[in-house]
């Protein structure tokens, strides 16, 4: 039988089937995909085929073989661990969600996000969530962010999941295609889903514990059929965006602001740092491109981790 996977908790794998039920599976013992080392070898939205076994009263399914994958979101839980993480499999867009505060979202978490999509060519949205709650400052903050986002060619929506405000804009966007939300903890990603689709009744994380930071509301990726022809994946809170195996040289490539200059650099090989007559580096110094998205280039080229937030619980693998 062919399905594809709505839930993955590491040992058992729910799937829908093509005829609309679904079975929960397990995979073949050493049953691993060439080439790609991750901790999951099976996630949420690859197409898989199985066959279904029943001993006595239990019916379940048996996963042996994985489709190809159009593309996937990969990382590594900081960057110098050789353990890699598929997010989720075979998307249409992506959607990141932003905070200012409560939890912060910094600039070098959003980029490392949109270039491991970007080296996927899988679209990326970024939603400023919770803008029923920012003073008329933290507003100002938030727009200079889209504003600099907006300028390099990524949507950028202001929405409150709380109030429903612009929910309406994403669930557009969302029609007849597989998107995911991500982002930290705590950003409202499970209750975004709600608010788009009331009757999931997802668990969030309630107002008494959300000083609780680091403790994840939402354990596993799963798959939600919507009501209007549209499938969501809600994840986990991520903490830090290791990239995966990207050579130094093409880094450069998935910053869409950078790659449009390369051409004007002196050296087609150029990696922007030292190299003289530099056009990535004179639009740094001309203000065309963000200090913080150079910064988080440098980073990467460096091999650096991001600087974590402080968190006293373990991230979940
Ligand atoms: N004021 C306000 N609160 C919000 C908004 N969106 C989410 N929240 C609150 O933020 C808290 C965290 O929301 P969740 O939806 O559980 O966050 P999550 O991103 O799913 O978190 P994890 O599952 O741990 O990754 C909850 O108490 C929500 O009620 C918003 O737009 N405005
Ligand atoms: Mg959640
Ligand atoms: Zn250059």
């Amino acid at each position: 039988m062919v399905g594809i996977v709505y839930k993955s908790t590491g040992s058992w794998y729910t799937v829908k089937a093509e005829d609309g039920d679904f079975y929960e599976c397990r995979i073949k013992g050493k049953f691993r995909i060439k080439g790609i080392k991750s901790t999951n070898p099976v996630a949420v939205g690859d197409s898989v085929r199985f066959e279904v076994e029943t001993t006595g009263d239990d019916t379940f399914g048996i996963i042996n073989e994985i489709e190809k994958r159009k593309n996937y979101i990969i990382r590594k839980s900081v960057n110098l661990s050789k353990q890699t993480h598929i997010i989720a499999a075979n998307l249409d867009q992506v959607f990141l969600l932003v905070t200012l505060n409560n939890p912060p979202t910094y600039p070098v978490f959003i980029d490392r996000f949109l270039i491991t999509a970007e080296a996927y060519k899988i679209p990326a949205v970024l939603l400023f969530n919770k803008i029923d709650t920012y003073t008329p400052e933290e507003l100002d903050e938030i727009k200079f962010m889209a504003a600099l986002y907006r300028k390099i060619g990524y949507t950028c929506i202001g929405i409150s999941a709380a109030t429903g405000k612009n929910v309406d804009k994403v669930k557009e966007m969302m029609v007849g295609k597989t998107s995911m939300f991500s982002g930290h903890s705590g950003v409202g990603k499970s209750t975004l889903v709600n608010t788009i689709e009331p009757n999931l009744d997802i668990k969030t994380k309630q107002i008494s514990k959300q000083h609780l930071q680091g403790q994840h509301t939402t354990t596993f990726a799963e798959m939600f059929d919507l009501s209007f022809d549209a499938r969501i994946i809600d994840t986990p809170g991520i903490k830090g965006f290791g990239i995966v195996d990207m050579e130094k040289e093409e880094i450069g490539n998935y910053f869409p602001e950078f790659f449009k200059l390369k051409q004007h650099c002196k050296f087609n090989n150029c990696i922007h740092i030292d190299e003289p007559k530099c056009a990535v580096k004179d639009a740094l110094d001309a203000g065309d491109i963000a200090w913080s998205r150079y910064n988080s280039y440098l980073q990467m080229i460096k091999g650096e981790d991001e600087h974590y937030r402080v968190d006293l619980h373990d991230e979940k693998k």
